[in-house]
């Protein structure tokens, strides 16, 4: 489960120093807190407070301080302080108050603490005015509306904490792909690094690209001589939390932000998505959030079956089970052998040879499937047939369609995108900025729409001359209206050279019906200008759901204008958080005849990253390169967007 880690850390198996800087720190900032919570007077809660900060913040090694004894020279630490520290970091024992404090405190009151904006101030308070012991109790109590009449509160306060509940729930659930990918990498390099590592690789959700991931899972090649060794050197990394379980194979371990080299922030979020995710609450609790992970050390020879097992999907897996039964065989995760007595690595040792991945699907008559198609979709019959799709890959991308500059909300200006767009390689960019009724986002009048049209049209009669392969097309984020009409007059929307249609008034959309919704979708669709239809489900991954729609009939009827040569693209917007057409249905649209357009959605020259999660998603959802519009040159979407 993600979310901060409220128990002491274990020690580690091979001090001392048996804790690291960072664990001490995080250990007296908790007690901190319990202190507070137990209602300690300020003094020795300071104290401690004061203590996380300093040891936090050494640049000298603790265990070194500690045998010399000048921890106890720091401003700062006392005598007290300093045994406890000394005792934890020399001996791998905790001071027994420590211990006697965790266990004594309630583990409601604890968990309270992760609710954004409830503090142990607060949390003291509801305690001790209204029994609360429990973030169940809490959220009754908002909803009886007993916590605005309390001193101190208000009605706001309790709308808060009401929000801060359901944030907190859906935290802690699943992370998304780019944060379980941030943490996956950063920790398979440091595995990949170790002495004794042959290789390591990334498996689970991770490895598939889900959209969000529950925890991660890494499997490694390690000689059996040298398990013990790896093991240790896991254990010791920065970065661990906690450690939940270290055997002979398989070390679990929990990972929090001190795993990473700079300190960890989320990057510019346009004000939609971020108010969808709980704005500043949100990126508070991804910074001091963690994440579990299962590392798994297995002999060279087992380690792709391994690997494939642990990838699953499980029902991919169950599938292949399947698959090797009819071939009178076994497969797990030690390997494809002949039904035996003997489990484990002794039955391993019947095992077909597998050096890779590959092998073990050609055993059965298989060609290799990726592991983003690892979800029983198809890939199986797709895989034995030998008809896997030959999916899109980021070197692909000549381009995107939906970003955004300082003309809407976007932080970088036109030349600052276009620029980065051709630093990484692209042949052209469109800019679709946002329309007027969408005032959060700075919407543009029809006047700086059209004169950036003309700019833009400059650029690219110098780039013409020049001989740069490189073009910027002119498009909007039209908002689509409520009665399913476009934001600009037709005649301004006909001089620029496409329409990206999106819906942005969430509250509204999300108010009415499916079939409300899907009428009004089908009237924008109708709409000549109208060539891609945006974010089609407004869903924002951990955030929101979407608005209801009937997703098939709109992407039948995108399917007949495209039969009749009309273009009409649907977006798979590239954001990390909104994945919007989910990849369940690029499948779809493409059997559809629906072209698909990967979009950034960027507004800053970092966001024009987030291909890379679209691609990821495409090849999830099927797509192959004629299957998108991204693959296109600059001259082939002159054609295609019927540019004059
Ligand atoms: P997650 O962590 O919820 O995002 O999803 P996964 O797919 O990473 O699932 P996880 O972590 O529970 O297990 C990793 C892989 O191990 C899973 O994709 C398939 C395999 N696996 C786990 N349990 C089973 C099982 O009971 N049967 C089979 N066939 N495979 C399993
Ligand atoms: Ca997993
Ligand atoms: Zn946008």
């Amino acid at each position: 489960m993600a979310g901060s880690s409220w128990k002491l850390p274990k020690a580690r198996p091979n001090g001392p120093p048996y804790f690291s800087r960072n664990q001490i720190s995080v250990a007296l900032h908790q007690m901190a807190v319990l202190l507070e919570l137990s209602g300690a007077n300020m003094f020795r809660t300071r104290s401690y407070q004061n203590g996380s900060r300093i040891i936090g913040s050494l640049s000298q090694d603790l265990g070194e301080l500690v045998v010399s004894g000048e921890l106890f020279e720091l401003k700062g630490i006392g005598k007290g302080l300093g045994s406890a520290i000394s005792q934890a970091v020399g001996e791998g024992r905790w001071p027994e108050d420590w211990v006697d404090l965790h266990n004594q405190t309630p583990s409601g009151l604890i968990e309270m603490l992760g609710i954004p904006g409830v503090g142990p101030k607060k949390i003291k308070i509801l305690n001790e005015e209204l029994g609360v012991q429990s973030v169940a109790d809490l959220q009754e109590a908002c909803v009886k509306n007993e916590i605005s009449p309390l001193k101190g509160f208000g009605s706001k306060s309790q709308q808060r904490i009401l929000d801060g509940i359901d944030l907190l729930a859906r935290f802690s659930e699943r992370r998304r792909l780019d944060i379980g990918l941030r943490y996956g990498h950063t920790f398979l390099t440091m595995i990949n690094g170790l002495n004794g590592v042959e290789k390591a690789e990334l498996a689970g959700s991770a490895r598939r690209r889900r959209e969000t991931i529950g925890d991660l899972d890494i499997v490694a090649a390690v000689e059996p001589q040298n398990v013990d060794s790896v093991t240790q050197s896991i254990l010791s990394m920065k970065g661990i939390a906690d450690v939940k379980g270290a055997g002979d194979s398989k070390v679990s371990v929990i990972l929090d932000t001190s795993i990473f080299e700079d300190s960890f922030s989320l990057g510019h979020l346009d004000a939609n998505v971020l108010d969808a995710i709980g704005g500043d609450d949100y990126e508070q609790l991804e910074s001091g959030g963690t994440i579990d992970v299962q590392v798994r050390l297995v002999p060279r020879h087992v380690f792709p079956y391994t690997l494939a097992y642990f990838t699953g999907s499980k029902e991919h897996n169950i599938r292949m089970r399947q698959v090797a039964q009819n071939n009178g065989l076994k497969l797990n995760e030690f390997g494809l052998m002949p039904e035996t007595e003997l489990t484990g690595l002794d039955a391993a040792a019947t095992s077909l040879p597998a050096t890779d991945e590959e092998d073990i699907y050609r055993h059965l008559g298989m060609k290799f499937v990726t592991p983003e198609l690892r979800e029983d979709m198809g890939e199986i019959e797709a895989s034995a047939s030998g008809k896997l799709p030959e999916l899109v890959t980021l070197s692909d991308i000549k381009g995107s369609l939906h970003n955004h500059t300082t003309m809407s909300d976007g932080e970088a200006s036109l030349e600052e995108m276009a620029d980065a767009a051709q630093r990484m390689g692209w042949s052209w960019l469109g800019i679709a900025d946002h329309s007027p009724t969408l005032v959060i986002a700075n919407g543009a009048s029809a006047e700086d729409l059209i004169s950036q049209h003309n700019k833009m049209n400059k650029y690219n009669n110098k780039w013409e001359e020049d001989g740069v392969d490189f073009r910027l097309f002119s498009g909007v984020e039209s908002d689509i209206l409520e009665d399913g009409s476009l934001d600009h007059s037709d005649d301004v929307l006909s001089k620029i050279d496409y329409v990206v249609a999106s819906v942005h008034a969430m509250a509204k959309w999300r108010g009415r019906d499916e079939s409300q919704n899907t009428e009004d979708l089908l009237k924008c669709l109708d709409h000549p200008s109208t060539t891609v239809l945006g974010h089609p489900t407004g869903r924002i991954l951990q955030g929101r759901d979407g608005y209801e729609i009937d997703i098939h009939t709109i992407l039948e009827h995108m399917s007949e204008f495209n039969n009749d040569g009309v273009l009409k693209a649907i977006e798979l917007n590239a954001s990390p958080y909104r994945l919007d057409l989910d990849w369940r249905l690029c499948k779809h649209a493409k059997e559809l005849g629906v072209p698909v357009t990967i979009n950034p959605d960027a507004h800053s020259i970092r966001g024009l990253g987030d291909i890379d999660y679209g691609v990821m998603i495409a090849r999830k959802g099927w797509l192959e390169k004629d299957d998108i519009l991204n693959a296109l040159s600059a001259s082939e979407m002159v054609e295609r967007l019927g540019v004059n």
